[in-house]
């Protein structure tokens, strides 16, 4: 359909300011929320992710690439609502971990775990440890990630999974970590099932979870 290979390319290109009016024309068009999300922008978001890992682009095509997604899903979201809870993929928890103020990054897999169709609870930045608990409790996740920018506050991680484990919810959820400083060994180290170090990874991984079950 040439719509979606427009909205396809628009977003590769980071033409945020472009981007509404082809996302309304395709809604218009009657092409369903979710095929716009997985056939167009999702798709654009791995490519982009894809080509920042080879180096092909730079992280400022990517911040424009996920700004693009964004004021997209900004009307494809309302419209998602509207087929009811049902149609989310899984459901992610997520948030920065406590005394670590980053936020670009978590936004980032946000946007990407949102296109390939989870609903995202942000818990947003400096969580504090019985926040996850509560959002484990409030939501049934299936995944919990933390994003944490700064060796220090990486360092909390552990604490975070202490608290939950007290809570008996650890066997319930799928743990995920990423972040400047996580490496695939600290994830190990803590028993954390998923690492990525880019966020259209990460939505790849979260998406391998929610298809096992
Ligand atoms: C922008 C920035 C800031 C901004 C943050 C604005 C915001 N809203 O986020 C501001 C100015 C506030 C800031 C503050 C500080 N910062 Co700062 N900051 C950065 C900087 C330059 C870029 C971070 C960023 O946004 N990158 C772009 C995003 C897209 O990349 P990302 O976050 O890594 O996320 C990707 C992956 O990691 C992954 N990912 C991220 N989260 C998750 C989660 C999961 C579950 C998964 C699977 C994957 C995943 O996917 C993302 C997308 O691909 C980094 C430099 C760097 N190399 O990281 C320093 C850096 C992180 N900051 C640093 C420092 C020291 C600080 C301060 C302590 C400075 C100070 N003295 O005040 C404060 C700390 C405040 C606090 N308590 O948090 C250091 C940390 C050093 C260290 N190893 O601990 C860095 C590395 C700079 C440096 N080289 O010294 N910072």
């Amino acid at each position: 359909m040439a719509i979606l290979k427009d909205i396809y390319q628009t977003t590769t290109e980071g033409n945020h300011a472009a981007i509404k009016d082809l996302v309304k024309k395709a809604v218009d068009e009657g092409i369903a929320p979710q095929k716009i999300i997985t056939e167009a922008l999702s798709k654009a978001m791995v490519d982009v992710g894809d080509k920042f890992g080879t180096g092909e682009l730079y992280m400022p095509d990517m911040l424009l690439a996920a700004k693009t997604m964004k004021e997209a899903m900004g009307i494809l979201k309302p419209l998602l609502k509207e087929e009811g809870e049902g149609a989310a993929r899984g459901v992610l928890v997520i948030g920065t971990v406590k005394g670590d103020l980053h936020d670009i990054g978590k936004n980032l897999v946000i946007t990407m775990a949102e296109g390939q169709g989870f609903k995202v609870i942000d818990l947003g930045i400096d969580v504090d440890y019985p926040k996850f608990v509560e959002a484990i409790k409030a939501h049934n996740p299936d995944i919990v990630a933390f994003s944490g920018l700064l060796t220090t506050t990486l360092a909390n991680v552990p604490d975070h999974i202490k608290v939950i484990e007290e809570a008996g919810l650890r066997n319930k959820v799928v743990l995920a970590v990423g972040g400047a400083p996580a490496t695939r060994d600290f994830a190990d180290r803590h028993g954390i099932e998923i690492y990525a170090d880019d966020a259209s990874t990460a939505a790849k991984e979260f998406v391998k979870v929610v298809e096992k079950v």
